[in-house]
């Protein structure tokens, strides 16, 4: 797959046209700060359309990138902060769990979201085990690799494999533009 143009369309909190248009989305998921907002500009090969920063949380809607004028790459708020634990079932968790699980659009893809160092949280767990049950069509991804020295990179990702068996591990990095062919490759499949 090629990128040719990505704009921001719009973002949403609830219920919305945009969710009943004949189009793939793509959201990428994950914990707050994991790199989410980073690894779409980097995929799009786009400095700041989705806006990324240091503010955990910051992202309170669900927006929506209209790519080669065709599909959604699809920005969701982080789930819990890194040490402050936010439950799922908090607002945000709430809306998050309502757009992938009780809004049923054309044709979804997700891209969970994991840090590579840290590995899966519980709530990545929680979450996985939520989009199998509900068959959701999925990519992962083991973000911030660039943090990793070779030994620990196999050994981490071997790690997080046995902990998603069955799942394809894809490693990448925003910062050193890691990864991007690959991702490409698995949304294109
Ligand atoms: N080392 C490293 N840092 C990254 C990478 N991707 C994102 N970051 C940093 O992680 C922080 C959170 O990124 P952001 O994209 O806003 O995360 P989001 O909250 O998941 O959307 C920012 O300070 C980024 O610069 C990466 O691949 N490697
Ligand atoms: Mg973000």
């Amino acid at each position: 797959m090629k990128i040719t143009s990505a704009e921001f369309k719009k973002g949403i909190r609830g219920t919305d046209k945009i969710l009943g248009e004949l189009r793939l989305q793509i959201p990428f998921i994950g914990r707050s700060n994991v790199g989410k907002s980073s690894l779409m500009n980097f995929v799009l090969n786009r400095k700041n359309l989705v806006k990324s920063g240091k503010t955990p949380g910051k992202t309170l809607e669900i927006n929506f990138f209209l790519v080669n004028k065709e599909f959604y790459f699809v920005d969701l708020p982080g789930y819990g902060y890194a040490k402050k634990s936010v439950e799922m079932r908090n607002q945000l968790g709430r809306m998050i769990q309502w757009y992938l699980f009780d809004v049923e659009v054309f044709e979804r893809k997700i891209v969970l979201v994991l840090d590579a160092k840290a590995g899966p949280s519980d709530m990545d767990m929680e979450m996985l085990r939520l989009l199998r049950e509900h068959n959701r069509d999925l990519v992962v991804v083991a973000n911030k690799i660039d943090l990793l020295n070779q030994k620990e990179r196999s050994r981490k990702l071997k790690a997080i494999s046995n902990l998603m068996p069955g799942i394809e591990i894809i490693p990448c990095s925003a910062k050193k533009k890691e990864g991007r062919e690959e991702i490409l490759k698995a949304l294109s499949e």
